[in-house]
């Protein structure tokens, strides 16, 4: 496969004004007729440089230019390029191909899903379609017609507006949509199916009424309100955080079985997975009810971050994944928890994108290379990316933020643009300098900050001294050091936020601070101090960064208890649990685990004065992906003992106050999903799954009767989960055969159902598994299923997953190379646990690479998966 360099990007040598398309659908294939509007770039340098359209897998049936066919003569067909030699500088060109969506299982182009058509055209989706320029950068206004039989597809949907409808012979019908604002390709969407459709309406800032429907297969007609009415809130924080309004008349939802990602942002037809949209208090669980908010919103904010500014090229991914990312994280957190949703973050930053950021697959915020694009659909592109826009936010403020957006969206609607368009207008808006800030989207790898101290008694000064590294990546060592915000505070000895006097004359000073780090070393000096205080490091975690600092438990402990910041009353914990876990990893004295640990989780769980939705985070150890990431070697199986050993040590020792804070939090009125009802489920959730963990009986007991009377997902899977972790084996049994047999008709039910086996290592070791994939529910078609049976167990059974006799990797090999054929995009996410293989001590590290070996010599590897596997290798 071809490496593909941003340095080599040019401009198009033609551009296209209107597509018109009309889609004939059959059971046997569809044909696809395209008539394009072409024109030379004025842009382009290139003198009558050859037509060149993308095709993949597309049988070519005509080619005719201004109305005249083409004989073979005229074209070279190289399957995955359409070359038209000589052609005029403005010109008409039809295209009529033939394609199989049927036969489809990459899911990527037009394809069937529970007999409904549908599209998946981001990134290079379109292509698979017919052939055409499929780059970001060509932006054309499209007409859609589309013809189906008119009893199996009833409803017949792509973007815009429906413009014309009618009857055709043979019992068939037609509708043609028209999309008046010009798009690339890979926002083109088509769906037909016999779906139901739920309908609202939102009023605009301006007064326009906006036709708001969701198309679902009937049996899913109960599962829509909660992501109607998350759009709804979406729909208007846009307009009121970024004065965002939506522009065309009809904003649709369409929900689809099989999906390769969450969801797709199509102008005006929005096509989800299942999974990320569909839900009830019976079927769906808080954290779902949560997911389903968060992506509505990400997909809708596209609209703008974008759609209407899209990106010039695949490079820039970044400009509208990062960007809307920071938004959708900033709506969750104005609809819920602002704490609770920064803790969220910056879990998933610090588990899988720093793992990944360490790894071989490490890549920039704005990558310079890739194989295979969607690759590239990573956390740091998205994460990481969000992180970048939100120190930019912390940088400027939110007034000049709000500035830059503005200025951002007007400058470059209708254009596709860079990450770097989108700096310079945050810093055209805002006056500041953001060269050296630039790096975050060039440098790989994430920085660490060591952090050390001294306090001066005589002089009240306390010294802060922040050195910046930066490790090497692939292809980038040497590197400079980075812009970055780091926001502090330091605590008196009573618990009181100090001023922050970095002059000793500052009369009013603040109790927080942004410290902004451009060098590699940097000292600060506080005036004022009265004794020497304890330091809150990277507030809010201002920054994607590491930091070390020699904290001693007592002055974790004390943040804990004192921090103004709850993010860092949090991380405190987090500190705290990861230094008892890690001292036990390889040591059998149980003696070792401290007992302040105990007492702080004990007043975690007995004062009810503090933020409960906080307390229920504060109460998860870290896990074992995170503990993995901080490990120099890591020894799985001693680490996963280790991390059981501290939590059934807490639970043993807070047994009756786990009873106590269970019963507490008994519910009484109606289910609700408000940060202070999902917190009171998830405390006792958690001290149910504790009791079991140490098999107690009256522990036992009350998950029977929850998972029994539970009127909600949230509650029964709780009590499944406890269950099915815990030593009660024939409970274990029963709960999961009641399970099944009560939801057996609900996919995504079935999908929770297979994914708590497979992620628990007591239901799920490698026969398990392997049971599992021989279910009847399981579908190799099926994305979703395919997640939740191998990505499960391979992403969060890391015990069992690394067995040392290495069955778990050969297994995740030969899967991988079995769905490799069939869906390459999904066979090369299911790598990601083995490119870290690095990461671990010697005997599972070797077997690891072994098992990317034999991925590595199987015939006929995708690109998708050989990028992957050879990156890893090198
Ligand atoms: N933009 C899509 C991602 C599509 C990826 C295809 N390989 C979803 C999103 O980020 O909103
Ligand atoms: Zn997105």
């Amino acid at each position: 496969p071809q490496t593909i360099y941003l340095s080599d990007y040019k401009v198009p040598a033609y551009l296209v004004d209107t597509v018109d398309l009309r889609f004939e659908l059959f059971e046997d294939g569809a044909r696809v007729h395209s008539t394009l509007a072409i024109r030379r770039n004025p842009d382009s340098q290139e003198s009558a440089p050859p037509l060149e359209l993308d095709g993949d897998s597309l049988v070519l049936e005509s080619v005719a230019l201004d109305g005249t066919a083409l004989s073979e003569s005229d074209y070279e067909n190289r399957g995955e390029q359409l070359v038209i030699r000589s052609v005029p500088e403005r010109f008409s060109l039809s295209v009529v191909t033939w394609i199989e969506p049927q036969n489809n299982t990459r899911l990527e182009g037009l394809y069937k899903s529970s007999g409904m058509f549908c599209t998946q055209c981001e990134a290079e989706g379109f292509r698979c379609i017919t052939f055409f320029p499929d780059r970001p950068d060509v932006m054309a206004r499209f007409r859609t017609r589309i013809e189906a039989d008119q009893k199996a597809y009833p409803v017949l949907l792509s973007n815009g507006n429906d413009v014309d409808r009618g009857e055709l012979d043979d019992g068939r019908h037609f509708m043609t949509w028209e999309d008046p604002f010009p798009k690339p390709c890979y926002l083109f969407a088509l769906v037909a199916g016999d779906l139901v459709e739920k309908r609202d309406t939102f009023t605009t800032c301006s007064g326009r009424d906006i036709d708001l429907r969701m198309y679902v297969e009937p049996r899913n007609a109960e599962k829509c309100d909660h992501a109607m009415d998350s759009l709804k809130r979406s729909m208007r924080w846009d307009e009121e955080v970024y004065g965002r309004e939506y522009d065309l008349d009809i904003f649709m939802i369409v929900a689809v079985d099989d999906f390769n990602m969450g969801a797709m942002e199509n102008k005006g037809l929005n096509i989800f997975n299942s999974s990320c949209v569909l839900a009830s208090q019976e079927t769906a669980t808080d954290m779902a009810f949560q997911r389903i908010e968060a992506i509505v919103a990400h997909e809708y904010f596209h609209n703008w971050s974008g759609n209407r500014v899209t990106c010039r090229d695949w490079f820039q991914l970044s400009l509208k994944e990062g960007f809307t990312v920071f938004r959708d994280s900033q709506f969750s957190a104005d609809m819920g928890s602002p704490t609770v949703k920064r803790i969220e973050d910056v879990t998933l930053l610090r588990t899988a994108q720093f793992a990944e950021d360490g790894g071989p697959m490490a890549h920039p915020v704005r990558p310079a290379s890739y194989m295979e694009i969607s690759n590239f659909y990573t956390l740091t592109i998205y994460e990481k990316g969000a992180e970048v826009v939100r120190m930019i936010h912390t940088l400027l403020g939110p007034e000049l933020f709000r500035k830059g957006s503005d200025l951002y969206f007007q400058r470059h609607d209708g254009q596709a643009v860079t990450t770097d368009d989108f700096v310079r207008a945050m810093e055209d808006a805002s006056g500041r300098d953001l060269s050296q800030f630039r790096l975050w989207y060039e440098q790989a790898g994430t920085p660490m900050l060591t952090v050390s101290d001294e306090f001066d008694e005589g002089q009240g000064v306390y010294r802060l001294t922040i050195e910046q590294t930066i490790p090497d990546t692939p292809g980038q060592t040497n590197k400079k050091p980075q812009h970055i915000p780091f926001a502090l505070g330091l605590l008196g000895s009573d618990g009181q936020p100090l001023p922050l006097r970095l002059a000793s004359d500052e009369a009013e000073a603040p109790t927080e601070r942004v410290l902004e780090l451009t060098e590699g070393v940097h000292t600060f000096e506080f005036h004022d101090i009265p004794s020497e205080p304890v330091p809150s490091l990277l507030r809010h975690f201002s920054a994607p960064v590491r930091v070390r600092y020699p904290w001693t438990r007592e002055q974790l402990l004390f943040l804990m208890n004192h921090d103004p910041d709850g993010f860092n009353r949090w991380d405190a914990g987090q500190r705290l649990a990861v230094d008892v876990i890690q001292r036990l990893i390889g040591s059998p004295d149980d003696a070792a685990i401290d007992p302040r640990l105990v007492e702080a989780y004990r007043k975690l769980i007995t004062d009810t004065d503090l933020d409960q939705a906080l307390v229920a985070k504060m109460l998860q150890l870290p896990s074992e992906a995170y503990l993995i990431e901080l490990a120099e070697s890591a020894d799985v199986p001693a680490i996963h003992r280790a991390r059981e050993r501290v939590l059934e040590h807490l639970a043993e020792a807070l047994r009756d106050d786990l009873v106590a804070c269970y019963q507490r939090q008994q519910e009484t009125g109606p289910y609700e999903v408000t940060p202070a009802a999902i917190a009171r489920r998830s405390l006792r959730n958690t001290a149910l799954g504790w009791l079991l963990m140490i098999n107690d009986d009256e522990g036992r007991a009350l998950a029977v009767r929850q998972l029994n009377e539970a009127d909600n997902m949230t509650d029964r899977m709780g009590a499944l989960r406890a269950l099915v972790n815990s030593d009660y084996e024939a409970d274990r049994r029963q709960a999961l055969d009641d399970f099944y047999d009560r939801f057996r008709d609900d996919p995504q039910v079935v999908e929770q159902w297979f994914s708590v086996q497979a992620a628990s290592d007591r239901a799920g070791q490698l026969s398990d598994i392997e049971q599992l994939l021989a279910h009847p529910a399981f579908d190799w078609k099926n994305p979703n299923k395919i997640r939740s049976v191998i990505g499960s167990f391979a992403g969060q059974n890391l015990a069992a997953f690394h067995n040392p006799d290495g069955s778990g990797y050969r297994f995740l090999a030969d899967q991988v190379c079995r769905l490799d054929d069939s869906n390459p995009q999904i066979a090369a996410r299911l790598v990601t646990p083995l490119t870290r293989w690095r990461k671990f001590a010697p005997a599972y590290s070797s077997q690891m690479q072994s098992a990317l070996e034999r991925i590595r010599d199987k015939d006929g590897l995708s690109r998708d998966v050989y990028e992957v596997v050879h990156k890893s290798l090198a």
